[in-house]
């Protein structure tokens, strides 16, 4: 089975099944798309980073009913901020209201610490019982994590990527995934950046050398597939 995807027909073996292919959905926390969160206390628009929350939703039921494994990371750092270089502390005061940056305290508690009410994955998008949730505290959902030994120990060859923002950790993961081996679809309308022009960019990137990263495709495409309605 194919997924119609840019700029190849995904995976490049045709081999997707429920088996050896995870969805994960990176960090859809209210720091990064809730009112009061990071990315709203730093003046960006939250619309744009809570425009994949629908059509991630119906993907996410779909996906799970297909028997897909569905997982979650989370960003975010220990309470005592032991993981937390000092460099990204600082550039992340360097805008924002009032400076605050990760760690200090907004209006949703601490700025990506863990625990504190704005690191939750939004309420739309819970994950289930039982679905991974890795805990991150980099850019990249493979770094510092068990993610690549729980991926590899399920048989998991493929990814589908979703989640925010396009252009910084769903990015970076997807950058360190190919470099693990791992076949990777980014899902162009189940993403968003802070910046609509970074998102297409992130987009076009994937695009370039054949596919340097993988692919790239709707969600709607993905659903077609799971349909049983094969791309040409
Ligand atoms: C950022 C993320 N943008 N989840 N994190 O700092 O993309």
């Amino acid at each position: 089975m194919h997924i119609t995807a840019n700029p190849y027909a995904w995976p490049w073996n045709g081999d997707l099944r429920p088996d050896n292919t995870a969805l994960i959905v990176i960090d859809m926390q209210t720091d990064f798309c809730g009112a009061g969160g990071y990315v709203d206390k730093m003046g960006y628009d939250i619309a744009q980073t809570r425009a994949p929350i629908a059509p991630l939703k119906t993907l996410m039921a779909a996906l799970r009913a297909a028997g897909y494994a569905v997982m979650h990371t989370r960003e975010g750092h220990r309470p005592d901020l032991s993981d937390l270089p000092a460099n990204k502390r600082w550039r992340s005061r360097q805008i924002g209201t009032r400076g605050l940056g990760i760690g200090d305290e907004g209006p949703c508690g601490r700025i990506l610490v863990r625990g504190e009410p704005g690191w939750n994955i939004i309420a739309e998008l819970a994950p289930l019982p039982g679905e991974v949730v890795i805990d991150k505290p980099g850019k990249g959902a493979f770094y510092a994590t068990d993610l690549e030994l729980l991926l590899r120990t399920r048989g998991i060859a493929h990814l589908l990527l979703a989640g925010i923002t396009t252009d910084v950790c769903v990015h970076t993961t997807m950058r360190e995934a190919n470099d693990r081996g791992f076949e990777c679809l980014l899902l162009s309308d189940c993403t968003a950046a802070t910046d609509d022009g970074n998102h297409l960019a992130a987009l076009k990137m994937i695009t370039m050398q054949g596919g340097v990263f993988g692919a790239h495709a709707t969600s709607s495409a993905v659903l077609q597939a799971l349909s049983g309605k094969d791309s040409p």
